[in-house]
């Protein structure tokens, strides 16, 4: 109780739990991604923690892609509770625990539905989203292939990212890391292990529109280790580790911690499989949009692939 009253907001969180150099970030500009040819394996060999590229989209291109985004039909959207999505995730289409051979037809379905999202984005962003993060990630894949996994049976494709809005005071992603993800949905999982090797799998996003205030990508200084897990996967602010002990992450925690806030237009990859990690919430006028999703290479390296 009394932490409750120590701190009477989340401004008023004692800064000695954020410390700047927890995790190294590279922060260079479009233009300098010749500099950086390898820059996937590099982070997977935790040569840095994660890399921002500025100007990937131009402040012409975001700002159209803002207004596009809010304008799609909230009939096509995916409600979270604290924004929208789009399209579904496999997280929302099957619950960890339903019966999974009944599912299948609507697996497939929406594997087909996603052969068709680089069109669709294009509509509905004003941009050609698929296209242009192909083109990034062909330039620091260390000349792998680059591309997105296929369904099952090898048909359709998994989305190769997503759309997520996130409201001013309502939203912020819970933590979470990839490899915990794995764990809650190993369905998906399962399928896609035939496709990459996803263990300590990294994040990328473009930033659309960040909040005003907040919103902030928070890196913890806890890794994933089997064993972790947390109350359920909606769940914020601890994290159950493998000994039996709760891990307490919520703001006012001493728990160290490292935040990144990436500009319109920025493009971000980073080592969200064993980095636990939350988004912070969107304080502010303006809703923080950005379209995202995950990546790792196939088990002989040879191809780069990404999806969510
Ligand atoms: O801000 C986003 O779109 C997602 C942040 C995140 O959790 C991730 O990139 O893994
Ligand atoms: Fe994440």
């Amino acid at each position: 109780m009394f932490k409750f009253f120590k701190y009477k907001s989340a401004k008023e969180a004692p800064v000695s739990n954020i410390q700047d150099d927890l995790y190294t970030w590279k922060y260079i500009d479009v233009s300098e991604l010749d500099n950086y040819p390898d820059a996937v394996k590099d982070i997977y060999d935790k040569k840095y923690t994660g890399i921002i590229i500025r100007n990937v989209c131009s402040q012409e291109e975001v700002a159209k892609m803002k207004t596009a985004i809010e304008a799609i039909d909230p009939d096509i959207t995916i409600p979270t509770g604290v924004g929208h999505s789009y399209p579904r995730h496999f997280s929302q289409l099957v619950k960890p625990d339903d019966d999974f051979s009944q599912e299948r037809d609507n697996i497939k379905a929406y594997f087909s539905e996603c052969e068709h999202l680089p069109e669709t984005f294009k509509k509905l962003t004003g941009m050609d989203f698929t296209r242009k993060l192909q083109s990034i990630l062909e330039k620091v894949a260390g000349g792998r292939s680059v591309q997105v996994p296929k369904g099952f049976d090898r048909e359709g494709r998994y989305p190769s990212g997503s759309i997520r809005v996130n409201y001013p005071g309502q939203g912020f992603i819970m933590i979470h890391c990839g490899n915990y993800f794995q764990q809650e949905f190993p369905v998906f999982y399962k399928h896609l292990s035939t496709e990459v090797n996803f263990k300590d799998q990294l994040s990328y996003f473009l930033t659309v529109n960040p909040a005003e205030i907040g919103g902030e990508l928070t890196l913890f200084d806890v890794l994933w280790e089997p064993g972790q897990t947390k109350e359920s996967a909606r769940h914020d602010n601890e994290i159950f580790l493998a000994n039996g002990k709760t891990l307490d992450s919520s703001l006012t925690s001493p728990l160290k911690r490292m935040k990144v806030k990436p500009e319109a237009g920025d493009l971000l990859i980073f080592s969200g499989g064993p980095i636990w990690h939350k988004v912070e919430l969107v304080e502010g006028t303006q809703n923080r949009i950005t379209m995202g999703g995950f990546l790792a290479f196939s088990e002989d390296e040879k191809t780069l692939k990404y999806w969510t």
